[in-house]
């Protein structure tokens, strides 16, 4: 196993919900340092820079003005696989889908609508390349700590 870093967003509709807390608690439980943490109100440009390879997708528009709808909370966290095993904590994209006990299936707005996928409570890298560029995107270097 291999110790790595990943970056983990909590979006607005998590933040609005109070939960920052029992979602760093789940990081925490499962072995997941936080390295990294700011809260942020997100820019538009910012926001349509993170999400930059999802463009041209249908629903690009309505997830950047999403993300800026109020802050949110972002960090680089550190473990044993901590790629996969961060998602794995998140569960599927579609709240709908994700299994009980996982972060989506317990936060997110979306669960409780059914045309709508973007208030899913939280962003993890999907691979590790993409975890050092995400990170990189949000902090600097000399911000994130190691643990
Ligand atoms: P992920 O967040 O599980 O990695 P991505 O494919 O990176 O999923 O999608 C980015 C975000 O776009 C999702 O988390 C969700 O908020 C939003 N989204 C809205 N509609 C869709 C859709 O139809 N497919 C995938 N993502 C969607």
């Amino acid at each position: 196993m291999a110790l790595e870093r990943t970056l983990s967003i909590i979006k607005p509709d998590a933040v609005a919900k109070n939960v920052i807390g029992e979602i760093y608690s789940r990081f925490e439980k499962a072995g997941l340092k936080v390295v990294a943490s700011k809260m942020k109100q997100l820019s538009k440009q910012e926001a349509e820079g993170f999400y930059a390879v999802h463009r041209e997708r249908p629903f690009f528009a309505a997830l950047v003005e999403f993300m800026i709808s109020g802050p949110v909370m972002i960090q680089a966290l550190q473990g044993e696989n901590a790629v996969l095993k961060h998602r794995d904590l998140m569960g599927a994209t579609n709240p709908k889908d994700a299994a009980p006990g996982t972060i989506r299936a317990d936060f997110a707005d979306s669960a409780d609508f059914a045309d709508s996928i973007d208030a899913n409570a939280v962003h993890g890298s999907d691979s590790l390349e993409n975890a050092a560029i995400e990170i990189a995107y949000f902090f600097p270097a000399t911000d994130v700590y190691a643990r």
